[in-house]
């Protein structure tokens, strides 16, 4: 751990063994996968920031549009003095709209990107000099426990960006109830979920014009080949993202274009032509369909914000006081 003034870094950073037996064991099933968490190396989490960016892909806007519009609205949900989870921070830049609002005791950003995460924290650290930042690299969907001395009592979480979509329902209630279990009794939820919505309209942003979400999910196979030494052609697979009606999200894939075997760590995966390795589920929801996920996980549904069209929504839930 190394401490800056007022900067506290914290290392849970996976080891690259889980990394390796976990890619493997997903190329070796029958519906080829890859956990969507493994996008954001340094390339892919640039990627990302340049995603946000697209005009196609109207989340972070919209996103940002409420936290601009509804900041001090948010900020009186929340009260005072919070000790304040972000998890997936990336480049902390949505806290930024909220911190002059909220006031917080301490900020704890969560990203399993270690070097996004340093940065993002030293220059957050820069302009909000008042602030006491604890920036832990983990990956927030495995299994974690808060570094000792954050045991503030109003603890809130931030998970903005709808990447509680990227993880199926039943994953999803399980995560919010480690959130629940970790915020506690009185603490709160900042959440923001994308709405479902014309088909068109979220085919379009996960098949940009400018082909920046296809170098994204390729990206995962130029991560197999520095990391693990594995020897994938790049421009033998096509990027696929279409919306699953049964299941309410877009799915991603990487579709090889002809029959191929590719040597990754040592072993050979064979792929059929038109075989695909699924690379994200994005799932959206309705506000009901999302309170009953909340509800689930011990969480009740206090406030809601959307935008006129209805595109995105940000969720304040609460765990029930006891009393
Ligand atoms: C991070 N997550 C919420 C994004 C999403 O929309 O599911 C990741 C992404 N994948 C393709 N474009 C963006």
């Amino acid at each position: 751990m190394t401490n800056l003034p007022l900067i506290h870094f914290h290392d849970f950073h996976p080891p690259l063994g889980d990394f390796r037996s976990t890619i493997l064991a997903g190329l070796r099933s029958e519906q080829k996968q890859i956990a969507p968490k493994y996008f954001y190396d340094p390339q892919g989490s640039m990627l990302f920031d340049r995603i946000c960016e697209l005009p196609e892909y109207y989340l972070t806007r919209t996103e940002i549009a409420l936290l601009n519009q509804y900041g001090d609205q948010i900020a009186d949900s929340i009260g005072p003095d919070a000790v304040l989870f972000e998890l997936g921070s990336g480049n902390s830049n949505k806290i930024r709209l909220l911190l002059d609002a909220i006031r917080p005791k301490c900020y704890v950003p969560m990203d399993i990107s270690k070097n996004h995460l340093f940065q993002s924290v030293n220059l957050l650290a820069k302009d909000y000099p008042w602030l006491e930042v604890h920036a832990i690299c983990v990956d927030y969907a495995g299994s974690w426990n808060l570094p000792p001395g954050l045991k503030g009592r109003n603890r809130i979480a931030f998970f903005p960006g709808s990447s509680i979509g990227n993880l199926t329902p039943e994953e999803a209630v399980g995560l919010l109830r480690r959130i629940a279990q970790f915020v506690s009794h009185g603490g709160g939820l900042l959440i923001g979920v994308d709405l479902i919505k014309d088909i068109g309209v979220l085919e379009a942003a996960y098949n940009d014009q400018q082909k920046v979400t296809a170098a994204f999910n390729k990206n995962l196979l130029l991560r197999l080949n520095r990391e693990l030494g594995a020897n994938f052609q790049v421009d033998r697979f096509q990027h696929r993202a279409f919306y699953n009606q049964g299941f309410d999200r877009i799915e991603m894939h990487l579709e090889s274009e002809e029959e191929q075997v590719v040597r990754i760590a040592n072993e050979l995966i064979h792929f059929n032509a038109g075989e695909t390795i699924h690379t994200e589920n994005s799932h959206k929801y309705s506000i009901a369909g999302f309170h009953r996920l909340a509800l689930r996980a011990g969480f009740h549904p206090v406030k809601v914000w959307t935008d006129p069209e209805d595109l995105f929504s940000i969720h304040y839930l609460q765990v029930q006081d006891e009393r």
